[in-house]
């Protein structure tokens, strides 16, 4: 497909500072959520849930693309049409998540490399068909003492570019994810300089097998202190600190820059998003592809009950809502409270 429509198709989603909603928890990972509220994760339930974030009324005002599962995209809307087409008519872009999740790297005690190379270029075909525009990849790095290592930054520079080189051939924009994780105690400027390698590694590997910049999504972590790390950071520093990382390492050509949650609070990770768009110098939108981050109140509000549908749509759009004007710059206590 010629870039300026791959081009087109990454742009729209980040269009009018709207963001991605991340619903593509794996089984194993939508279990864990359900246990926290004390729902079954059954496949009628897992449908039901996803089925009240998509029909949510006004979402599409703030959410320009939606990651799916596997099981999801297959899945049908209470009135039988398919998930992929009640987003699609809502001009809500559907996407899919195509790695077959981390696992232990060889030789690399800690570390992780993602599956799901294999067989590739035959699942994004069916997804095409499935209605799939866009597709998500993610790699996990761990910081601390001497990590990540340079093999760990490497192969998953590699399995990223070959994974965002095969789904560019597909027609379908890569969202490349090379996530630095946050949950041990490591100071910002670890992060900062775990995020620095990465990044550097990446569009190298992204260069070298000719993925066409253009026509991709970033979705990286911000720049910020590990959970454990006592020293926590104010937004002012988390925003400073990832946008000069950002500047030194992704070219002003990739249409847009979608951070994940990655374990902050909902509102820290709209606050910080904020903070970031307040900056000056951003040669590429800044928006988010939240999962935790947007559906974290949204869960607790359902409970698994139909009387609950309607306050966790509230939730989850509130939450959007939210996002979206930090990804303009223009979210305070009037837009947290709903004024
Ligand atoms: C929604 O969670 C995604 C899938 O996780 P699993 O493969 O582990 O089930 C995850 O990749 C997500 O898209 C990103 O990590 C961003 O989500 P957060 O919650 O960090 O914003």
């Amino acid at each position: 497909m010629p870039t300026s429509e791959l081009n087109a198709i990454a742009a729209s989603i980040v269009a009018d500072d709207r963001g991605i909603l991340a619903a593509d928890e794996s089984t194993g990972t939508i279990t864990k959520r359900f246990d926290a509220i004390e729902v079954e994760s059954t496949e009628p339930n897992r449908r039901a849930y996803r089925d009240l974030l998509f029909t949510t009324e006004g979402m599409e005002e703030v959410i320009g693309g939606v990651i799916l599962f596997d099981e999801t995209i297959r899945q049908h809307a209470d009135d039988g049409t398919p998930f992929p087409a009640l987003l699609a008519a809502k001009g809500v872009v559907p996407g899919i998540k195509v790695d077959l999740g981390a696992h232990p790297l060889a030789g690399a005690p800690g570390e992780t490399i993602t599956d799901g190379l294999d067989g590739l270029r035959k699942r994004l075909a069916e997804y095409y068909e499935l209605g799939a525009r866009f597709a998500k990849w993610r790699a996990t790095l761990s910081v601390g003492e001497r990590l990540p290592s340079r093999y760990c930054v490497r192969v998953n520079a590699q399995a990223l570019a070959r994974y965002a080189a095969l789904c560019q051939e597909a027609g379908i924009v890569p969202i490349v994810e090379p996530e630095v994780l946050m949950d041990t105690d490591h100071s910002i400027d670890d992060c900062y300089h775990a995020t620095a390698r990465t990044l550097q590694a990446l569009f190298s590997e992204l260069g070298a097998q000719r993925v066409d910049l253009e026509g991709i999504l970033l979705k990286p972590n911000m720049v910020i202190p590990g959970k454990g790390n006592p020293d926590q950071a104010t937004p002012e520093r988390i925003a400073a600190a990832t946008l000069h990382c950002l500047r030194r390492h992704v070219p002003a050509s990739v249409p847009g820059i979608v951070f994940l949650s990655g374990g902050q609070s909902e509102v820290e990770a709209t606050v910080n998003l904020d903070a970031i768009n307040r900056l000056g110098g951003r040669p590429w939108p800044l928006s988010f592809s939240y999962g935790r981050a947007l559906q974290g109140s949204a869960l607790k509000a359902w409970w698994g009950e139909a009387s609950g549908v309607t306050a966790a749509q509230g939730a989850f759009l509130h939450r959007a809502r939210c996002n979206a004007a930090a990804a303009g710059g223009r979210y305070d206590a009037n837009v947290e409270g709903g004024a």
